[in-house]
């Protein structure tokens, strides 16, 4: 089972919405077949482990392991517990059910009714780790949220400077830690910035530090004040721009049409913006979001309990004075030092 948690990370990137699965076939002792679920739409774990066994006739004295419940539905693929019974594979070892409202059981249920022998719960709380965002967006129906900010010493996020004043000194982390972080946004569907950020930092949002899938970029800007010329506004990477129900933003909807890629979407802002933008979120099937700030969009964040995951980098700098960090209290999981900057990983403890 731990190989096929290891085998379940190749999709890393490239399946979601879909879970991060893998599959081992064991014959007396010995693995005959290995696969993962590898591609969105494509073969799932449990389909390219069976295909990659030579000689299939020994299926049917092998055991499947396989990280996540099979499933039992017609999706993009057929069902795999069709093609385990079809196999004749008298034993399945699951480390955890499947929380998708279409399969959440069936097909430990089918594979029983078979006949097979079904042993579950091996390695379950690493297989629930693995697949945290997956899970969270199926029981809480809202993506996994990840914060993400880097703070000096004495706790600034920034110095007060004026839109567009070059960053600068101001950059509190390095250059590798500002590479992980491009790697954690190919990891992730979605990232969220506010107005203040893109006024202020102009950033692009892409991965290119790395490789991978960019995330759709979720821009708030209640009043539609952010320039066009805004690097978010460049068309190449699908974003939402979010926005309130106001005259300032009706005045100035049209110029954001030609855009490509970019999809306006109204909210009440009166009302609570974060709920509304994950169930936005959801209805798209984006099952993670990684949200970098500024100060105020994860401090709205953070007030309304709303976040999963906490990655907070601290600068070898002290800045006197500036944009307070955000605070919240976590459960620290991971301390890591990346050159001079160190990165504290915390998990929301209180659950709900
Ligand atoms: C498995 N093995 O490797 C994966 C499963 O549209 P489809 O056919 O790709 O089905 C997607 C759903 O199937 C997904 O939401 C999840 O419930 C399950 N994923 N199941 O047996 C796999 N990736
Ligand atoms: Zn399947």
């Amino acid at each position: 089972m731990a190989r096929c948690l290891e085998l379940a990370l190749g999709g890393q990137g490239n399946v979601a919405p879909n879970p991060l699965v893998g599959a081992v076939i064991v014959h007396n002792g010995k693995i005959i077949g290995e696969g993962f679920h590898a591609v969105y739409g494509q073969a799932h774990a449990e389909v390219n482990a069976i295909n990659s066994v030579q000689n299939k006739e020994l299926l049917k004295e092998s055991t499947l392991y396989v990280s996540l419940e099979p499933c039992s539905h017609y999706g993009k693929t057929p069902p795999c517990t069709e093609r385990i019974i079809e196999h004749e594979i008298p034993r399945v070892v699951i480390a955890t059910t499947d929380p998708n409202p279409k399969v959440a059981g069936r097909g430990i249920e089918v594979l029983r009714n078979s006949g097979k022998e079904v042993i579950t719960g091996v390695l379950e709380d690493e297989a629930k780790e693995l697949n945290r965002r997956f899970i969270t967006f199926h029981t809480k129906k809202r993506p996994y949220v990840i914060l993400k900010w880097a703070q000096t010493m004495d706790g600034f996020i920034d110095k007060i400077r004026e839109a567009n004043e070059p960053v600068g000194s101001n950059w509190i982390t390095n250059e590798l830690a500002r590479s992980l972080v491009h790697r954690w946004r190919s990891e992730e569907q979605a990232i969220i910035v506010g107005t203040n950020t893109v006024e202020k930092d102009n950033p692009r949002l892409n991965v290119r530090n790395w490789s991978g899938r960019p995330p759709v970029r979720v821009v708030i800007d209640r009043k539609l004040r952010l320039p066009l010329n805004s690097n978010v506004f460049d068309g190449s990477q699908p974003t939402l721009l979010i926005t309130g129900n106001n005259s300032s933003s009706q005045a100035r909807k049209h110029e954001f049409t030609g855009i490509e890629n970019l999809e306006i979407i109204t909210i009440d802002f009166a009302k609570g913006i974060e709920n509304q933008i994950l169930k936005e979120l959801a209805e798209r099937d984006i099952i993670s979001v990684i949200i970098e700030g500024g100060g105020m969009v994860l401090s709205s964040f953070i007030k309304k309990n709303l976040w999963d995951e906490a990655r907070m980098f601290v600068g070898n700098k002290f800045f006197g004075d500036g944009i307070k960090a955000p605070t919240l209290s976590g459960k620290l999981i991971s301390y890591d030092e990346i050159g001079d900057s160190k990165l504290f990983v915390y998990r929301r403890s209180r659950q709900g």
